[in-house]
């Protein structure tokens, strides 16, 4: 199965130029933690970027959340996944007809393409959605450069999704003329999807197993990897509100990394 297979053996299997580059840099980097950036003011996700920076693959974001949103803040987030040598991935969750998610993906304020390298898209509307987001691209941002995430499940307790749904949301990210443009599934179990090229991305992730007040689930790093599949572990607050929190990255990073060694020697 996918899950006994090495981040490097899986890049050379990757459709999606930009799975290939998050499979060989968190297999350089020997880390497979995506931090939720998700804070309210630029200065402080910036902060945090830096600190965790070392740590991580991925930074995802939720734009929409920053209250005093610029070019500024994205152009210096941008410097600092280069020199840290992480990817950015917009948490987005498009889900609307094709031509929508085009104008939502490259216009408005926060023109997306320009800047994520990844984003998440519900598998919803159907295969429209990939086309949609794909037409957005096109000069500098292209298809080669870009990437979505589709969500096949979530962890909110009750949420509506179904066997039916994921069964058809696999099918959508592997089938189809499309699919170089599908660099993984956002998902909490190991049988969303079997193809090895792409990377299941898994949030609600924490130390101390449990629920939020809101609906969401977390369940530990250990757990997530070696028992759901998970390639890369989504934190948000159990490093956001840490006291110490280069320390607790580098725990987190340390945990996701040994359970995943452990889960391909076996
Ligand atoms: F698709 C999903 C999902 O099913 N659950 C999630 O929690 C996405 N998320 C995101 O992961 C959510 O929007 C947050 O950005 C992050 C989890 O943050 P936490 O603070 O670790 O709960």
């Amino acid at each position: 199965s996918r899950t006994k297979l090495t981040y490097e053996s899986r890049a050379n299997l990757a459709k999606s130029p930009v799975a290939k580059r998050l499979f060989n840099l968190m297999a350089t980097k020997q880390t497979n933690l995506c931090l939720a950036a998700d804070l309210s003011e630029a200065d402080a996700i910036l902060d945090m970027a830096d600190k965790c920076g070392p740590y991580i693959c991925l930074l995802k974001t939720h734009v929409d959340i920053v209250s005093d949103f610029s070019e500024s803040f994205i152009v210096n987030l941008q410097a600092l996944a280069t020199r840290h040598n992480f990817l950015l991935m917009e948490d987005r969750k498009f889900a609307d007809i094709g031509n929508t998610v085009s104008l939502q993906y490259g216009q408005g304020l926060y023109k997306i393409a320009n800047w994520a390298d990844l984003v998440t898209a519900h598998t919803l509307p159907g295969r429209s959605i990939v086309q949609g987001l794909k037409a957005a691209l096109g000069g500098a941002n292209s298809a080669k450069e870009r990437g979505v995430f589709l969500l096949a499940e979530m962890s909110a307790s009750g949420n509506l999704i179904d066997e039916k749904y994921k069964e058809n949301s696999n099918k959508i990210a592997t089938e189809g003329g499309d699919v170089d443009f599908v660099a993984g599934v956002v998902c909490q179990s190991a049988d969303c999807f079997a193809f090895p090229g792409l990377i299941q991305l898994t949030p609600g992730v924490k130390i101390d197993e449990g629920v939020d007040k809101l609906g969401q689930q977390y369940q530990t790093p250990e757990h997530v990897v070696k028992e759901r599949g998970a390639d890369i572990g989504v934190v948000g607050r159990g490093i956001l509100q840490a006291s110490n929190v280069e320390k607790t990255a580098a725990s987190y990073r340390d945990r996701l990394w040994a359970a995943y060694q452990e889960r391909v020697a076996k």
